[in-house]
């Protein structure tokens, strides 16, 4: 029996000595290792933060103290020592563990976590509760560098460091975002950690007191020393003015001295900020190596770190799309913004710290000096824009949709009330897949819609999408083009679109008793649909509707009095979507009541799982979709609760 199968919750860690505890933190690396190798997922992360996760637990008393983590899929060592380390092996599949702390997994999470630098702000409102309480308990928020970066983390600081409660501020630094981090707060880490002068004086001084007997005069002389000499040579002198006591620079893989300095600081009054140094991908030779490639990857070989033979199976496939057999959205957005930024020196792209995953890496490869990466700083990223529209530049922000909320009144007041030509390009729009619901992009049709001057489009294919992306860098005001991960779900790509018009749909297919309007994704699985429905003796006509603003009025006047049965279908919440939008435009333009069935995503959070999973969840796979139609229209209008059943398939 290993010691980590002997330990069901943080309670079983306290007998453990600090070679025990070593060998814990070895075990946890080798389960981490092992699980995310045929699951695939986060692991840099993790793998990094094992000792800071075990060190926490051995000092402080979770749940009663609380111990909040910023996103949390760097705490995988605290799920497993918090009772599932059983499920582990679920992590991130179809109804099995969250890939990140989930308080309705377990009563150690006390937030549902996903989206970066929110957890400075929940701690001190946990710290403020527990004041006005009258308890005693201890509240511990755990962040990363690049997250401290977020408005939200740095407002959150400065309001800490006004009211000053007891709190206690781990700075998790391993020196990386996903990529690279960017800013002059990264600068200014890292120039605490790599300070030789201190950094000597810092390692002569701990040697010395270690040979000191321990609670003697001059340890005590000792401690005053060392704060005079941190008066001198200021390391975290910017947290210290903003409020808060700064301790460390530590390391932050040895036990022994990270458990001391938390029991040191553990005692403190005030706000209490301590610097952990640590390494992303500790322990894994590869991911030391290469900590992007490991901050979330494919299943791998272990003794080569090499995708195993499936995934790399999937990646020739990716690349295959890339060659137009099934490319994706992504890829088509990244070549496209290059062949435009060849001949347009005035496009310019934007990222909020994910320079791979949205695909503007390779603009950037391409045109370093036209390519942004702000960090995570999402409403930054687009404030920023709106300065570059304005001086003359035409630029592209690429955030995926769930992180794009974080800037919503940027996008109304800096961009739409500006009335500026900027392309936001939100990726992963829909379901994204097992992150899960903090990062399906839901929201964004409801979000984007709403707002005047703001154009909306959808494309249904990686085609459509190059085109789509040439035509709003032709606009004069804002566009937001949404589209989802991966490329077409199903049929063969129609090749070549029809030019794009504002505010035109695309009819693909006609037909005489029903309207099948799809937006985006979901254009090719209504084509599938509408063959079903022909087998059934329906004659179901298709359109794309490409603008879910402006709409296209005409089109809707025309199916309305011609076709008379409407079903509006998008991968984006039904409650303000693109269905929505379609009853108002019926509504606008006097049309006689018209049967409208609105399928897109339900009123709920829709859990983790792969996205063929939960496109079956959510009956927006083309099977369900032509199941839930026939139902309805066999059935005649339906109410709606009706539609409530239709979409969920509750029975
Ligand atoms: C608001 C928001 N923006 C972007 C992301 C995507 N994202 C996930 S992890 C990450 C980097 C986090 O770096 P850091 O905070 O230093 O933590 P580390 O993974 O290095 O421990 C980013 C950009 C996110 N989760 N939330």
């Amino acid at each position: 029996m290993s010691l980590l199968d002997q330990i069901e919750q943080p309670s079983d860690l306290k007998s453990l000595s600090a070679l025990e505890l070593t060998e814990v933190a070895k075990e946890i690396r080798q389960e981490l290792i092992r699980t995310i190798s045929t699951l695939g997922g986060h692991l840099a992360s993790s793998l990094g933060a094992v000792e800071l996760c075990l060190a926490l637990h051995y000092v402080f008393e979770a749940p009663d103290d609380r111990l909040v983590w910023d996103m949390g899929y760097q705490a995988f060592t605290h799920k497993l020592i918090t009772g599932r380390r059983k499920q582990f092996n679920t992590l991130k599949q179809f109804r099995g563990l969250s890939g990140f702390n989930n308080k309705d997994e377990s009563p150690y999470d006390l937030f549902n976590t996903g989206h970066g630098g929110t957890v400075l702000s929940t701690a001190l409102g946990l710290a403020m509760a527990r004041d006005q309480a009258g308890e005693s308990r201890q509240v511990v928020a755990i962040i990363g560098d690049a997250s401290l970066g977020e408005g939200m983390a740095l407002e959150a600081l400065n309001h800490i460091g006004h009211l000053k409660p007891n709190m206690l501020v781990i700075l998790n630094d391993n020196k990386m975002s996903i990529a690279k981090p960017i800013g002059g707060l990264s600068r200014y880490l890292n120039r605490i950690i790599t300070n030789p002068t201190y950094n000597r004086l810092r390692s002569d001084f701990d040697q010395l007191m270690v040979k000191l007997p321990a609670g003697s005069k001059l340890v005590r002389l000792g401690h005053r020393v060392e704060n005079s000499l941190k008066g001198m040579l200021v390391p975290g002198q910017v947290f210290q003015d903003l409020g808060f006591r700064y301790v460390g620079p530590i390391q932050g893989h040895n036990l022994p001295e990270l458990i001391r300095t938390l029991k040191n600081v553990k005692r403190l009054k005030g706000p209490t900020l301590l610097h952990v140094v640590t390494l992303k991908g500790k322990g894994y030779k590869f991911a030391e190596q290469d900590p992007e490639r490991f901050h979330k990857t494919e299943p791998f070989d272990i003794p080569t770190g090499q995708p195993t033979a499936d995934a790399s199976k999937e990646r020739s496939r990716r690349s295959a799309r890339t060659a137009r057999v099934n490319e994706s959205f992504t890829d088509a957005f990244s070549d496209e913004l290059i062949k435009i930024g060849e001949s347009n020196e005035r496009v310019l792209a934007i990222t909020a710290a994910m320079p791979e995953g949205t695909g503007l890496a390779a603009f950037g490869r391409r045109f370093p000096d036209r390519f942004i990466d702000v960090g995570m700083a999402e409403q930054h990223a687009v404030g920023l824009a709106a300065g570059l529209a304005t001086g003359g530049m035409r630029p592209v922000v690429g955030i995926y949709s769930s992180f794009m909320q974080r800037a919503f009144d940027q996008i109304m007041h800096e961009v739409s009330l500006q009335k500026l030509p900027i392309v936001l390009a939100l990726d992963r729009a829909g379901l994204v897949g097992e992150d899960g619901p903090t990062h399906h992009g839901a929201f964004d049709v409801a979000y984007l819609r709403i707002l005047p001057e703001m154009t909306v489009i959808s494309p249904k294919d990686p085609d459509e999408m190059r085109a789509m992306l040439r035509w709003a860098l032709e606009q004069s005001g804002p566009v937001a083009l949404r589209y989802t991960r991966g490329g077409i779900t199903c049929g063969e790509p129609l090749g070549k679109p029809s030019r794009i018009v504002s505010g035109k749909a695309e009819v693909l297919k006609a037909g005489t008793q029903v309207a099948l309007i799809a937006l985006g994704s979901l254009v090719y699985p209504a084509l599938k649909v509408a063959e079903d429905l022909e087998r059934e003796g329906i004659s179901a006509m298709v359109v794309n509707a490409r603008f879910v603003k402006p709409i296209d009025e005409n089109v809707i006047k025309q199916i309305a009095s011609q076709v008379g049965r409407i079903v509006t279908l998008e991968e984006a919440q039904v409650a303000a979507g693109f269905g929505s939008a379609v009853s108002e435009a019926l509504d606008r333009l006097g049309c006689a009541p018209v049967p409208h069935l609105r399928i897109g995503l339900p009123d709920v959070f829709v859990e983790h799982g792969s996205r063929r999973e939960l496109l079956d969840l959510c009956r927006l796979a083309p099977d369900h979709l032509t199941q839930t139609i026939l139902q309805w229209y066999q059935r005649g209008p339906a109410n709606a609760a009706e539609e409530l059943r239709l979409l969920t398939g509750a029975s």
